[in-house]
């Protein structure tokens, strides 16, 4: 399965379970594409589920078992009883989020005679916890192999955030493009006449308060034309509609429309947090992608247990937003964390007298994200220091 190469470029497997939604493959097909066209890593992408793959990048063909899509071997992932053997191992093995990789995987791994370097490649989170952690190793308790945890974060100690090396140049060609930002809304059936409008972008949980949300911008005094992937925020928009909206379709009370989106690839998400004033965005990917989009954005973070994620969420509005209270305040309320009850008038006139603001310096915060490297680049570079680590023990 896996080609033995005596090239340079090193071999990598990542295993990828989709718990739910789009987030685990979305960061694992991002992260691929990234070693495999700025680094040349020939990457094997295990996923348990290709119909959400096909969501995101739909080259991908959902009955194939074993397919290459922009240079990717993707295979389907559907078992944990498949037989392998140090062949199949590749020179880099990183399970995202701790899955659990096939048994035989591991025990392949133990006998190479080069042993892989082995990585659980974690969550995103910016708890200052995760500085400790990273890059722990954590030794096999029966094999003679040792993993090591990698996290995405925040800081120079941590591995960084995933960003490709020209997203920058990318983004700011695409906004220089008259042209091609015509043919994109075109494209998603946005009227030129929505062009005056506030364009605010929505993708979040069900539980989001978005019918307290609506109802303001119903009532604002200038136009507000909200753009939601189709299937998000479904009950809130029949409520808000009367009917069932599918892709293309429209649906205008008072000062705010809505418009339906199909879900897009990964590329046109991009562009769509580029192009709008405000972007409403959940889980980790497109969390990230919204920080280096430059907009103002409001997070809704994925659900925990016994609401371990409003701690996450603190943490990151301390590092990212203590100059900007009412983006704070307003991001609180969208997740329920806010003390007390929630003016939702008040909390978006408030944040919209901020938004220029947190616009304007939201370069600073990229800039001193990318200061971090980026999560790709590290993680291939830790690996070699792992590898040259083994060698000086002999
Ligand atoms: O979809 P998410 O909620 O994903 C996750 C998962 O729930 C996961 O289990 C959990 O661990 C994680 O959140 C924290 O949100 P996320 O992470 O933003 O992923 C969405 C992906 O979908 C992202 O790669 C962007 C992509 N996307 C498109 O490609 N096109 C679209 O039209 C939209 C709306 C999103």
């Amino acid at each position: 399965m896996m080609e033995s190469s005596q090239t340079n470029s090193p071999s990598l497997a990542l295993f990828c379970k989709v718990v739910d939604n789009f987030g685990d493959i979305g960061i694992c097909w991002r992260l691929s594409r990234q070693l495999h066209n700025e680094h040349q890593v020939r990457v094997h992408l295990w996923v348990d589920d290709l119909i959400s793959f096909q969501r995101i990048c739909p080259e991908v063909d959902i009955n194939s078992p074993h397919q290459t899509v922009k240079g990717i071997q993707i295979h389907h992932w559907n078992n944990q009883d498949a037989h392998f053997t140090e062949k199949d191992i590749a020179d880099i093995v990183i399970e995202f989020f701790a899955c659990d990789i096939p048994p035989a995987y591991i025990q392949a791994m133990a006998k190479r005679s080069e042993q892989p370097v082995w990585l659980n490649l974690e969550g995103l989170t910016a708890e200052e916890w995760v500085e400790g952690c990273h890059r722990l190793p954590s030794p096999h308790p029966t094999l003679s192999i040792t993993k090591h945890f990698f996290f995405p974060g925040f800081t120079e100690k941590t591995g960084g955030l995933l960003v490709e090396q020209d997203l920058e140049n990318k983004r700011n060609a695409f906004l220089q493009d008259p042209e091609a930002i015509d043919a994109f809304w075109k494209n998603l059936g946005i009227d030129a006449d929505d062009s005056a409008a506030t364009k605010i972008s929505l993708f979040c949980y069900p539980h989001a308060p978005i019918a307290d949300l609506f109802s303001v911008w119903e009532n604002s005094p200038s136009k507000i034309l909200c753009l939601i992937p189709e299937g998000v925020a479904r009950d809130q928009v029949h409520a808000f509609s009367g009917r069932n909206l599918r892709a293309g379709d429209s649906a205008t009370r008072g000062s705010l429309s809505l418009h339906i989106l199909p879900f897009v690839p990964q590329e046109q998400y991009d562009q769509l947090l580029w192009l709008c004033d405000l972007n409403f965005v959940r889980g980790e990917d497109s969390f990230v992608r919204a920080q280096w989009a430059g907009k103002p954005f409001i997070w809704h973070i994925y659900p925990q247990d016994e609401n371990l994620h409003h701690k996450k969420l603190k943490a990151f509005l301390q590092r990212y937003a203590s100059e900007f209270p009412q983006l704070c305040t307003l991001s609180l309320a969208w997740n329920a964390a806010l003390a007390g009850e929630a003016n939702w008038t008040d909390l978006w006139n408030h944040f919209q007298q901020e938004r220029q603001k947190i616009e304007t310096e939201s370069s600073a915060w990229t800039t001193s994200m990318r200061k971090n490297g980026d999560l790709c680049a590290n993680l291939l570079s830790f690996t070699k220091e792992v590898r040259q680590k083994w060698q000086n023990l002999g």
